[in-house]
């Protein structure tokens, strides 16, 4: 086919959906995350006589060579008078500060939280005053167990750790993807982290679970086995943070002016709903993208598709915590939706991405005891254990108790305390008075206490025996984790015996894997002779279990994500497949359905160049084929015309984009034309429901609302490699 000429790149039709003018935020002040140096005059440089702005030390002296260091002689040594020189090396020896010890990797984005239903009735608290207010926030998302140079995709919880930048202090609400812990108690943490960590001779695995000593710690460990029913389950592959739920873990209490307390347990809930990826897409999408998901919300915010989180609460009272089943103090566990209505009374916005990734997403300090007035804790042992962990952690990380003065962590609310000094000190107070009761007067003697709008903590009575104690409350392990299990869909339940199977597998010692075999018997027989046979181990005994399982508990369908999927192709990606010659009214065609569903589309192309269309028009591509592989998108189109068609039969990167689409339960759109690349990828004799002819244009808007279910899993339902031959 003839190629026209192709036109300059500023002339291309853009490889990707086009970026939507940021919205900004309305209606709330902001604080500069950065305070820029400044003259006297409010300069914010030195200016050489054409204008350009000077380089300078950090003393402000005008640098006038930043190439070479101060030498004797053009092949002599090097000076150690060198002031430039040893001040920029001396700063670039300090950048780094120590990387959280766990949920290193992290993301961080700025917006606000806006009022919706008023709880003035249970509480006190500024913020859940006022509907229609808002108040501004930053929201931290992270792995836990990588270091901060691992991946996205590792099979991990997600912290999701929001700072409210309340009318009355900070509220740091320090939450997980999944509602349950590992463990009861806080002095557990250091154990738990020790054994998911690369292992201390060797140092790997980086980022995984899927070793000895985890598992090890775990199987020994019966407390744990509600959350990893949620761990091992996709919950831990999520799609991306827009596609996750946030769960503030433990019972809270709200106080109201009387001191009167509503417990509460709080929810954070996608706008975009639930979704995971699949596990054998997360290994790939590692090497392709390991930054994916910070990839994801970037760009969301950036093309102005804000990623929206309601917030909900499930209030109760002593009674109804007297009466539920299991004790309301235990975090291994959860009130089921069904059994308490989650309310929505507000939603998270994100709408802007960091200035300066080190400055906010770095330095941001979360410390869980940071509640307003009309916030308050209970004595939820890991909450408690909590309390000391994260002020004490930031003082080690950030080097100096001065750390609330960085911009990201200072209040935005007014200030007045007498504690002063130290490293960094930046906000220094003036005056005489740095103490109190005095006798100065108010102007001069500073703040006082304000006993009606001050913190106070419930009134509540504690008494009983000193002594290292669980009580007995805590001791069903098995009731809730079984009732994940049965709430999961069978699509859910194979993707967690096979993440089973896949991370008891990379242990060495049979016995461990065995003994977690053992567990899994007190949570689902089937679930324990899948995993069984996965491994090729026979059945053990049941382990040892201080109360049975109850078989009464019924499924919840709140905990499933596929139950709770989106059912449309919104804040999506669509990877198009396209090369010189593709039909250029169906490319058009494709990217206004998906424009029109809310969902983002990127070019796929045998040269980052572009390919040039039917009507000669030039197309720009986001991905060279072998840097845009399918994992990276929701659903894909195939394109190619029948000349180019033939080329990339015979490319293994075309044929791993077919074949992982495939193999993923993904969407597929094709044209006649793509008939041999199917064929080439071994799908061609497999055509089922997830296929969608693109014969002409009109059939555009019929493939994207197809892609809606997003995945077809039916398609992997049909071969299970782990399950016992029935
Ligand atoms: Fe954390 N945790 N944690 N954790 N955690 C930290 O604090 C700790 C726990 C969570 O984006 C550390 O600032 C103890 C539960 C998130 O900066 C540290 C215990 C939940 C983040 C710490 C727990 C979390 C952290 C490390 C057992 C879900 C990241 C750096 C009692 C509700 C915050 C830091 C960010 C970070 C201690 C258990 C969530 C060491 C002792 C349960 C989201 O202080």
């Amino acid at each position: 086919m003839p190629r026209s000429p192709k036109q300059p790149p500023s002339e291309k039709l853009p490889g990707m959906s086009p970026k939507a003018a940021p919205k900004s935020p309305p209606g709330i002040v902001i604080q500069e995350s950065y305070a820029e140096d400044q003259g006297p005059g409010g300069e914010t440089h030195q200016r050489a006589g054409n204008g350009v702005p000077t380089l300078t030390t950090q003393q402000g002296a005008p640098v006038g060579d930043d190439q070479s260091s101060l030498k004797l002689g053009p092949r002599g040594p090097t000076l150690l008078e060198d002031p430039h020189f040893r001040e920029k090396v001396f700063h670039f020896d300090h950048e780094r500060i120590p990387e959280r010890v766990v949920h290193a990797r992290g993301y961080g984005a700025h917006g606000f939280f806006e009022l919706t239903q008023s709880l003035s009735d249970v509480t006190r608290a500024d913020v859940f005053q006022r509907v229609g207010e808002r108040v501004p926030a930053f929201v931290r998302f992270s792995t836990v167990i990588g270091s901060k140079g691992s991946f996205d995709l590792a099979r991990d919880v997600r912290g999701f750790a929001v700072k409210l930048y309340t009318n009355e202090g900070n509220w740091d609400l320090v939450g997980n993807n999944i509602p349950v812990f590992f463990i009861q108690d806080a002095i557990k943490f250091p154990d738990l982290v020790h054994a998911a960590k690369p292992e201390p001779d060797r140092m790997w695995p980086q980022a995984q679970t899927a070793h000895d000593n985890f598992w090890d710690f775990i199987s020994l460990t019966p407390e744990s086995m509600h959350m990893i029913m949620w761990a091992m389950s996709d919950r831990a592959i999520p799609r991306s943070f827009r596609f996750m739920e946030g769960f503030g873990v433990h019972t809270f209490r709200l106080l109201d002016a009387e001191g009167n307390s509503t417990f509460v347990k709080f929810h954070w809930k996608p706008r975009l709903k639930l979704q995971s990826v699949v596990w054998n897409e997360a290994v790939k999408i590692n090497g392709a993208d390991p930054d994916f998901h910070r990839k994801d919300l970037w760009d969301s915010i950036e093309s102005g598709d804000f990623p929206v989180w309601d917030l909900g609460v499930q209030l109760f009272n002593q009674e109804f915590a007297d009466e539920f089943e299991f004790d309301v103090l235990d975090p291994t566990k959860i009130i089921p939706e069904e059994v308490l209505p989650v309310r929505i009374i507000g939603h998270l916005v994100l709408d802007r991405v960091v200035d300066n990734f080190f400055a906010e997403t770095e330095q941001v300090a979360f410390c869980t005891q940071n509640v307003p007035p009309g916030i308050d804790f209970t004595n939820d042992p890991l909450l408690q254990g909590r309390n000391f962990s994260y002020l004490d952690t930031q003082l080690k990380r950030l080097g100096s108790p001065n750390f609330t003065h960085l911009p990201i962590n200072a209040p935005r609310c007014p200030m007045a305390h007498f504690q002063q000094d130290g490293h960094m000190a930046m906000r220094n107070p003036k005056g005489r008075v740095n103490y109190e009761p005095n006798s100065w007067g108010p102007e001069v003697g500073g703040p006082r206490e304000d006993p009606d709008r001050g913190m106070k903590s419930f009134a509540e009575v504690a008494d009983g025996p000193k002594g290292r104690l669980r009580p007995e409350s805590f001791a069903d392990h098995y009731s809730q984790a079984r009732q994940f299990y049965i709430s999961q869909l069978p699509i859910e339940q194979k993707h967690l015996a096979d993440a089973l199977v896949f991370e008891l597998s990379k242990c060495e010692r049979p016995d461990i894997r065995v003994r977690m075999v053992s567990h899994l018997l007190n949570i689902d027989q089937d679930l324990a002779a899948t995993v069984a046979n996965g491994l090729g181990e026979s059945l053990p005994s049941p382990a040892k279990s201080a109360r049975p399982t109850r078989q009464d508990l019924p499924p919840s369908p709140a905990l499933s994500i596929v139950g709770n999927g989106p059912q449309s192709l919104a804040g999506r990606k669509l990877g198009i497949l396209v090369t010189d010659g593709t039909d250029s009214n169906l490319f058009r065609a494709v990217t206004e359905a998906a424009t029109a569903a809310g969902a983002l589309y990127e070019v796929v192309a045998p040269k980052i160049g572009g390919v040039t269309l039917s009507d000669g028009t030039a197309l720009a591509a986001k991905h060279k084929i072998d840097g845009g592989p399918s994992v990276l998108f929701d659903a894909v189109a195939l394109l190619p015309s029948p000349e180019s068609c033939e080329l990339l039969t015979a490319d293994a990167p075309s044929l791993d984009f077919v074949g992982d689409a495939f193999a993923h339960c993904k969407f597929i759109g094709h044209t006649e034309s793509a008939r041999p690349l199917l064929e080439a990828a071994g799908v061609a004799d497999k055509i089922d429901a997830g296929f969608v002819m693109l014969s002409g244009e009109a059939d555009a808007a019929a493939f994207i609302a197809a892609c809606a279910p997003l995945r077809l899993w039916e398609r992997e339902l049909k071969v299970d490699l782990d399950a016992p031959a029935s």
